[in-house]
């Protein structure tokens, strides 16, 4: 028996289509499935080709939104020839109706607490339509997930994903975390995360967690754990909680972190409230980047343009904060509706909404009406800030407050130097026939 495991093509990063991260999900569903294939195989789209002829008993398909017409199109090829399909992820996890016209099967949020139900009903042909459940995994029970099964495993210079947090019970409206998770932080022994690390020859880690740092004391078990392992990594977390304690984020430094990407979203407090994301203070911000910059952590910072009442020169402050504050990077996003969330449903109730094509749910596109900006206006602002950003004397000025990492930081801002200059946005092409 085989179970092939599919990421889709349709990823998109800052408007940019390619090679970017690996599926953490695909492997810790190809750990949980071992004991019941004689083969896994993994394919994730942006770093190696699908063979549309590919043979398979069982197909598991992951899906963000931009991945799903992608994904229905290679489960509706699989399903012709008789295959069984099952999906999840946090599109699926949302759009339960749309995926089972697809699929055999939908998981709606995590997978590991009805895996042995999946795995009992295919193997007697009495798959159901849904599988959800609200009991979460416990994080000590997580099987090692199977890296082994990725493109280049252990020699690829894509960071090896990991994972030693779940959950985020901060609830921002235009997030699905605390829908998919619930109100819950759980973390995973850390001797299971020091393990996994040890696993691989890969120096550098991406912790994939929604929110590191959402527990101090584990923070602090976490980095002391790290710092013999000599790794760099870097992770994703809300600035107010990580700034708090200076000395967690000098030993986090210590411990190899090159760099945190923070959610500073709006640097209007207003927006930040309506958003539910009062815990941002804009008042704190520019201390808590110096309280990082000072441990020597780079600060990526992620910004959504398009909030209700953002405006052409909301982006012209935005840009002059990130400057003043010589952020290492910017991820930037435009407002995107992504089901299940509030902005989701609220947007929809107002008939808001006039792009249903998923691909366009990247963040580069804006797929909703704003109340004051058209589509064409929104997406050149979004364009224009990051060819400012990224232009080589914004490179250089900023690189004093990020010297304690320069490859890194010229790496990386060479490489976003690139993309917004030299690969400027093509029309995006159908993601349905096979890929060449
Ligand atoms: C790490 C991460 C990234 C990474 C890596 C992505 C990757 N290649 O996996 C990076 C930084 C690249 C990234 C980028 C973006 N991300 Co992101 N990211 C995450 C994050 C924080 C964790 C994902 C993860 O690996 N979790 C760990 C694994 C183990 O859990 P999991 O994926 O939830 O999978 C579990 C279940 O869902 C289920 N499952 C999942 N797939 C499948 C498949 C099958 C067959 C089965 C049975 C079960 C199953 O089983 C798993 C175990 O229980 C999630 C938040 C979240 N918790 O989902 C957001 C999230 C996936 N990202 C999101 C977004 C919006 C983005 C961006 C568009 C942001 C932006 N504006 O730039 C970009 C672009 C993404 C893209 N299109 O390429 C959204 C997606 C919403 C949507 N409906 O599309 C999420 C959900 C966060 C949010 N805002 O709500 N992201
Ligand atoms: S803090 Fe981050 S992970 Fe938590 S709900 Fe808000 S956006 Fe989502």
């Amino acid at each position: 028996m085989k179970l092939l495991l599919i990421a889709p093509a349709g990823l998109e990063v800052q408007g940019v289509k390619g090679k970017h991260v690996h599926h953490l999900n695909l492997a810790v569903i190809a750990a949980l499935a071992t004991p019941y294939f004689d083969e896994i195989k993994i394919i994730e789209e942006e770093f190696e080709r699908l063979d549309p002829d590919e043979s398979a008993d069982f197909v598991g398909i992951t899906m963000m939104s931009c991945q799903a017409p992608r994904g229905y199109w290679l489960a509706d090829q699989f399903r012709k020839k008789g295959v069984r399909t099952i999906c999840g992820g946090s599109h699926a996890s949302f759009m339960v109706e749309e995926c089972g016209k697809h699929f055999d099967s939908v998981v709606v949020n995590e997978v590991e607490m009805v895996w042995e139900a999946i795995m009992a009903d295919f193997h007697s042909d009495r798959l159901k339509p849904v599988y959800q459940t609200s009991q979460l995994i416990d994080l000590k029970d997580l099987p090692m997930p199977r890296k082994d099964l990725f493109f280049n495993a252990g020699t690829t210079l894509n960071a090896q994903v990991i994972q030693s947090g779940r959950g985020c019970p901060l609830g921002c409206n235009f997030c699905t975390v605390t829908l998919m998770y619930g109100k819950t932080f759980r973390t995973r022994p850390v001797e299971h995360v020091v393990e996994e690390i040890k696993r691989y020859p890969s120096k550098i880690f991406f912790f994939v967690d929604d929110n590191i740092f959402l527990s101090r004391s584990y923070a602090y078990e976490l980095c002391e754990a790290l710092i013999p392992l000599k790794i760099k990594w870097g992770s994703q977390g809300s600035m107010e909680l990580i700034c708090k304690d200076e000395k967690l984020l000098k030993l986090a430094a210590r411990a190899g972190c090159m760099s945190l990407f923070v959610g500073i979203e709006s640097i209007d407090q207003k927006t930040l409230d309506s958003a539910h994301k009062s815990f941002n203070m804009v008042k704190n911000y520019e201390e808590n980047i110096r309280k990082m910059h000072r441990a020597g952590i780079n600060v990526v910072g992620a910004f959504i343009f398009g909030f209700d009442q953002d405006t052409a020169e909301s982006f012209d402050r935005v840009f002059d904060f990130a400057m003043k504050n010589r952020l290492a990077m910017v991820n930037t996003g435009i407002m995107t509706p992504f089901p299940g969330t509030e902005v989701y449903e609220k947007a929809k109730r107002e008939g808001k909404i006039f792009d249903h094509d998923w691909e366009h749910y990247t963040g580069a596109n804006l797929v909703w009406r704003h109340p004051t900006m058209s589509k064409e206006e929104i997406e050149e602002v979004y364009a224009q800030f990051r060819q400012r950003f990224y232009t080589w004397p914004s490179i250089f000025k900023r690189f004093w407050a990020n010297r304690s990492h320069p490859l890194y930081y010229f790496g990386m801002n060479f490489t976003h130097w690139w993309r917004a200059h030299r690969n400027p946005r093509q029309a995006l092409p159908s993601v349905a026939p096979a890929l060449p």
